[in-house]
């Protein structure tokens, strides 16, 4: 079978996740920071270390067969892909921000003034949806010191933490569009038996990272509160202790409601409680 190629990005925010990911993935590779491409060796998989701007089109034309990018790349590229599965990091927001000298209050002030940021395509469709002629200066990078240099009334840009606006005494002002890596493919090769293998073994790696491992110990007379706290994999495994009357409750707890739910079980009696984190979860 033709071996698959996955671009990703040869160095900044979504590398480092991109590779810890194909690793977890349980692929071989060496990661060396000088090359452009990669040979796994335990799977037909080569990896092809790119600019994030170049992954979009590269997948889009068949030159790599899959890409790990931004949302935000895939849509200023304007690139017709399939999106194989939302991968959870380098989340961050395009956002409209201004000065906080107070002109600018709503979109509609932004009607004939001038806005500077390294996304043309995703803002233009944005401004006509929401009906506001702006004149849109498109320049590569540093597009948050814009407005001091005289060069734009705004800015449209990426935003993580915020600190870069408020850095520059500007304030966010509305989101044009939330973004977060994507693997993508070409359309139609879904089905390549490579790509849903590939596939699955992300998806197992996603899973894993939004579940933890629990066990506890109850008496067995709890049992059953336990049990309609818990919606595992299946119902969970209960294996007796030596004590008389207690067992261990074995299952898996989803990261978001992990709190809640572990106060619930100390609630009805659980002791013990272990926590470990899961590799993989394999359906
Ligand atoms: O060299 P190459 O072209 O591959 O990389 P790049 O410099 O174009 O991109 P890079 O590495 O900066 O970002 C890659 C991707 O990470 C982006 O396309 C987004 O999908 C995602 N991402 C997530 C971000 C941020 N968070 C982010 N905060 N990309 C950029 N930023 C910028 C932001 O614009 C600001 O200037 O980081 C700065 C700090 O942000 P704050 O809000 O935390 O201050
Ligand atoms: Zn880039």
């Amino acid at each position: 079978m033709k071996t698959l190629k996955i671009a990703i990005q040869k160095s900044g925010r979504l590398n480092e996740k991109s590779v810890e990911l194909l690793k977890n993935c349980g692929l071989s590779f060496e990661n060396y920071k000088s090359s452009l491409i990669s040979t796994v060796s335990n799977f037909p998989l080569e990896i092809l270390f790119l600019r994030d701007d170049d992954i979009p089109e590269y997948v889009q034309d068949g030159i790599a067969d899959l890409g790990i990018v931004g949302e935000n790349v895939i849509n200023e590229t304007e690139v017709d892909v399939a999106y194989l599965q939302m991968l959870g990091f380098g989340k961050c927001s395009l956002k409209l921000a201004v000065p906080n000298n107070g002109q600018i209050q709503s979109l509609s002030d932004l009607s004939g003034k001038a806005i500077a940021t390294s996304y043309p395509n995703i803002l233009k469709k944005f401004l006509a949806k929401n009906n506001v002629a702006a004149d849109i200066r498109t320049i590569s990078g540093s597009v948050e010191i814009a407005p001091g240099l005289g060069l734009s009334d705004a800015i449209c840009d990426l935003v993580s933490t915020g600190g870069t606006l408020k850095s520059n005494g500007l304030i966010p002002f509305g989101d044009v569009m939330h973004s977060q890596a994507v693997l993508i493919g070409r359309k139609g090769d879904e089905q390549n038996p490579l790509i849903v293998e590939l596939l699955q073994r992300v998806q197992s790696v996603l899973r894993a990272k939004e579940t933890k491992y629990v066990v506890l110990n109850i008496e067995r007379k709890n049992l059953d509160a336990i049990k309609s706290l818990l919606s595992g994999i299946k119902s969970p495994t209960v294996v007796p202790l030596a004590e008389e009357g207690w067992v261990a409750v074995h299952t898996v707890v989803a990261e978001k409601d992990f709190w809640d739910k572990i106060s619930q079980m100390k609630a009805v009696g659980a002791q013990g409680i272990v926590v470990m984190p899961i590799e993989k979860i394999i359906l």
